[in-house]
């Protein structure tokens, strides 16, 4: 049974003017190494911890900023969100079809919240929390090339045309802020779109993204923006010391206009510099050391990296399930063509390299969880191969074979074939990243022993789940499989109302 809302009885919860306070215990384990007996031993140590939770209920209307705001990704994501607000539906060759937001987890995925009369309920997840309605965002941007997004809505080639037709005249007017561009960054096809760039040093750049993000808050009278990187790939840039590796040296080094910083690096400085929250959707390695801790200096929340949305995301659940069922993959090799200018941009070996790094470091939690099938740093093989193909447009094939170990010496082979609009996939989680990274501004929490609420740690562990390589707060560890991820996420949204995670035990029928 689906009920939309709920409230929570408690003791441990109160619905306060403003906020929502709860009272959590956490149970944990702790591990120790003991000798006893002239034996080594691990013991672990159940362990409860108070925790005390408090959520802002205020919510904002929120402006998202999208560098690279006139993509496939972003001109799609802002149609989507039209065609919602606005109720439209469309004729395609099989039907009457209404805007819907499948694929985002909270606008279209539910939460277990108990059982009745024997029957499971569940409500929607964006029930859990108060948080921004996508009809209340505006968009803005940035974007190298100048054209309106209707006309980049048409260029991407990813929506129906009788939809398009119907956005139209709500996007024709929306245009693009000029970019920061480097060549040196992407690939050299990528120049001929480059027509509306921010000139001037690095400095200059970097203010003049503040400045654009407080002209966007000023005229739109939103109370909060989000800042979300959906431009190209960018090669990674080389961390080095003294140039990157601190707040000081990255200060300097933008001081003194060093070529090695990447324009979405400089957004990033911008972003943190004005506490506004910052999410990377590409691979490279934007959060460079001095990125990071700034960030963490100025308590401002930052996020990646590279968006999770289908051969990624099937990975992180299959070879859970393989590892986690005993069974060994040996060997993952998985092919994309694609023919959109994402697929172009990655044609060029050094922005190829940043995506197939985020894309083949995906299993290494899993395999390093299970020592019975792997011996200490051994690996299944890894292959990742993309390639464009400007027939199929931004509908990507993707294609897998994952072969393992069974039982006694036998192979199996799972061979995968998925074709699928990219872009279909990555807006509704960027619509989540946006909409989870401002809620997560407004969490609160201090732990036993602690006199003062602190919010959640900046670097946004939590959005794990969107994304193929998580940042994670140095020295945390990294999860990628992808049911973890998420129970993870609800599980601290959970929290916040004084609801213990769930734990499909269903202990009141055994
Ligand atoms: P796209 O090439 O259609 O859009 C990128 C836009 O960024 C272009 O309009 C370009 O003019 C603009 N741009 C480039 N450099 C810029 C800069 N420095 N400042 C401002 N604008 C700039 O690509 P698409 O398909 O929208 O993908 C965007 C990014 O998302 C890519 O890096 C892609 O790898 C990443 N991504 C996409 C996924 C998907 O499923 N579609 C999944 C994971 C990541
Ligand atoms: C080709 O690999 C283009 C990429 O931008 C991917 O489409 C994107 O990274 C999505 O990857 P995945 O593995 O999550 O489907």
């Amino acid at each position: 049974m689906f009920i939309e809302k709920f409230k929570v009885d408690s003791p441990n919860v109160r619905y306060v003017e403003e906020a929502i306070e709860a009272v959590y215990h956490y149970e944990t384990t702790e591990l120790v190494h003991e000798n006893r007996e002239g034996d080594y031993h691990w013991v672990v140590k159940p362990k409860t911890v108070r925790y005390d939770f408090k959520t802002d209920t205020r919510v904002p209307k929120l402006g998202v900023m999208l560098v690279g705001w006139g993509g496939n990704n972003g001109s799609t994501l802002t149609a989507g969100v039209i065609a919602n607000k606005e109720g439209i539906s469309w004729a395609t060759k099989d039907k009457v079809q209404q805007a819907n937001y499948f694929g985002s987890l909270t606008q279209a995925s539910t939460i277990r919240v108990g059982s009745f009369n024997g029957e499971e309920i569940y409500a929607p997840f964006k029930s859990l929390l108060p948080m921004v309605d996508p009809d209340n965002i505006v968009f803005g941007g940035w974007d190298i090339s100048d054209m309106n997004l209707a006309d980049a809505m048409a260029r991407a080639k990813v929506l129906d045309l009788d939809l398009q037709k119907q956005l139209r005249p709500y996007m024709e007017s929306m245009v693009p802020l000029p970019g920061i561009f480097d060549p040196d960054f992407v690939a050299a096809n990528q120049g001929a779109r480059a027509n509306n760039v921010i000139i001037g040093t690095k400095k200059e750049q970097v203010q003049q993204i503040i400045k654009d993000i407080r002209e966007f808050k000023e005229k739109t009278k939103v109370d909060k923006v989000v800042v979300l990187w959906t431009a190209n790939t960018e090669r990674y840039s080389n961390v080095v010391a003294g140039l990157n590796d601190t707040v000081e040296n990255l200060m300097t080094s933008l001081e003194k206009n060093d070529a090695e910083i990447s324009p979405s690096t400089l957004y990033g400085i911008a972003c943190v510099l004005e506490n506004v929250p910052y999410i990377n959707g590409s691979p490279q390695n934007t959060f460079v050391p001095g990125l990071i801790d700034l960030a963490i200096q100025r308590n401002s929340l930052i996020g990646g990296d590279d968006f999770k949305s289908g051969q990624t995301k099937m990975k992180s659940v299959l070879v859970d399930f393989l590892v986690g069922a005993g069974i060994k993959p040996t060997s993952i090799v998985s092919y994309n063509h694609l023919g959109n200018n994402d697929g172009l941009n990655l044609s060029a070996p050094q922005t190829f390299r940043s995506k197939e790094i985020s894309k083949s470091n995906v299993v290494d939690d899993m395999v390093s969880s299970n020592g019975i099938l792997y011996e200490i740093g051994e690996h299944p093989d890894h292959v990742i191969v993309i390639k464009y193909v400007p027939y199929v447009g931004d509908s990507k094939r993707a294609m897998d074979e994952y072969t393992s170990e069974i039982f006694m010496g036998g192979r199996s082979t799972i061979v995968l074939h998925n074709t699928c609009e990219d872009s279909l996939l990555a807006a509704p989680i960027i619509l989540d990243l946006v909409l989870l990274a401002e809620l997560s501004t407004r969490i609160q929490l201090k732990a036993e022993g602690q006199d003062k609420f602190h919010s959640l740690h900046p670097v946004s562990a939590i959005l794990s789940y969107l994304t193929k390589a998580p940042l994670v707060p140095p020295g945390t560890p990294v999860v990628n499989a992808l049911s973890k991820q998420r129970a993870m996420l609800e599980n601290i949204l959970r929290a916040c109302i004084g609801l213990a995670p769930e734990n499909n035990m269903n202990l009141e029928y055994k």
